[in-house]
């Protein structure tokens, strides 16, 4: 056996996706996601440039020799491109693999370690009564895990909430917190931390009195904060009893967590733009987070994933694994049978896709009373309407950045 065929599909039913999908020569189909918000083509171009070359001929059985000669091999070694690319071959090959075993991806990695993988959605408002509203609407929709994003007084257009910007931009056309814009550059939004830092902790405690002591609340600071600010932040926020606050700074500073850890007992969710187990070295040994970010789509498959997960359970830390909209149902597909299997599964991301997407990828998932299940399809369970996806091609889009108000560039 043998792998025949590798194409490289692009499509933007509500958003853009790239999907990888291998073809052997008894016509076993696998498919993989390959999505980078904002910088797909660059993706695409290392897939079909380099990497589609190099696997037609190979045998489509070995995944970790597979795994370790495209990343040894390329020499230029990690990146958020080059581990896309090699995450899209490794949930391929997974994929054929569960399908010439006619089992589910999770049995392979071990079977079932759980019932269902709990989620949490995002729920937003500029102001409290809409996020109380969005946060009624997410109960209705069975979510039993909600993070929590508002609008910041004085600020125009914050992180995480849906602004009328967002919907012009892609006329009419989003997911509910999409941040990603259609056109040719991206948008600019503000920031001050100061004002953030002070508004923050008040919304949290009108949720609590709203809603309760029960109810798991998550929030994101999407990177924006210097240690000393986010270790403040955990202890203002720690009344409210937060499942986590994620990125609460650019982590490519590892030591900064040391610092946020000596002040703080709200757990800590960090990862989702690190794309191998060396960026998670030194804040995994050090127990200096509790929940692991990374999608299986930026963090070179089901195989590294999985190996990062297994380091750090050696820490009693868990999955929380990423996924936004910008993870293709293919990408949602590998973290749930990965989530499923594995013992250290802490809760899993889970924005709804739009209804084009979900009619282009065919999908074998559940979601009942909070839980996602991934079915029991063999391989993945998610198949590709090629000539669906053809009918939307690729729109540019860009994230945005921010802007303090002086008109520094500020992380976004
Ligand atoms: O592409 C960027 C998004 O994936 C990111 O902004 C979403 O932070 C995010 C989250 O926690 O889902
Ligand atoms: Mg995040």
């Amino acid at each position: 056996m043998s792998i025949d065929r590798a194409e490289v599909i692009v499509t933007s039913p509500d958003r853009n996706f790239v999907t990888l999908k291998l073809t052997t020569a008894d016509g076993v189909t696998g498919l993989g996601d390959a999505t980078l918000n904002g910088r797909e083509l660059a993706v695409v171009s290392y897939l079909k440039d380099h990497v589609v070359p190099l696997l037609i001929g190979r045998d489509e059985s070995r995944i970790e020799d597979t795994w370790q000669f495209l990343y040894r091999g390329a020499y230029w070694r990690r990146g958020p491109v080059t581990m896309a690319a090699i995450a899209a071959v490794d949930m391929a090959l997974w994929d054929i693999k569960g399908k010439t075993a006619n089992m589910p991806v999770y049995q392979l990695l071990g079977g079932a370690s759980r019932r269902g993988l709990l989620a949490y959605g995002h729920a937003s408002g500029k102001t409290l009564d809409e996020l109380f509203d969005s946060i009624r609407s997410h109960q209705e929709q069975g979510y039993r895990a909600i993070r929590v994003q508002t609008g910041v007084p004085g600020l125009k257009s914050i992180y995480g909430i849906a602004s009328n910007a967002t919907y012009e931009a892609n006329k009419g056309v989003r997911y509910d917190h999409e941040p990603a814009q259609r056109g040719a550059l991206p948008h600019e939004e503000d920031w001050d931390t100061r004002s953030y830092l002070r508004h923050i902790p008040t919304v949290f405690e009108a949720v609590r009195n709203e809603f309760g002591p029960e109810l798991p609340l998550l929030h994101d600071a999407h990177h924006r904060l210097t240690p000393i600010q986010a270790a403040r932040l955990g202890k203002s926020l720690e009344p409210y009893d937060l499942f986590w606050l994620e990125d609460c700074t650019p982590a490519e500073n590892q030591e900064a967590l040391r610092l946020v850890r000596r002040h703080t007992t709200t757990p800590l969710a960090i990862g989702e733009i690190f794309n191998t187990v060396w960026d998670y070295q030194q804040i995994i040994r050090e127990q200096l987070i509790d929940y692991v970010r990374s999608a299986v789509t930026h963090t070179g498959g089901i195989t590294h994933l999985k190996k990062v997960l297994d380091y750090a359970s050696q820490y009693q830390i868990k999955s929380g694994m990423h996924g936004p909209t910008d993870i293709s149902p293919v990408g949602m597909a590998a973290a749930m049978h990965l989530g499923l299997a594995i013992h250290n599964f802490g809760i899993q991301e889970y924005m709804k896709h739009g209804e084009k997407t979900d009619a282009v990828f065919e999908q074998s998932f559940t979601w009942q009373d909070g839980y996602l299940h991934p079915g029991d399809r063999p391989g993945l369970g998610v198949e590709l309407d090629v000539d669906g996806a053809g009918r939307y091609p690729y729109v540019q889009a860009y994230l945005p950045y921010n802007r303090l108000h002086d008109g520094t560039v500020h992380d976004w």
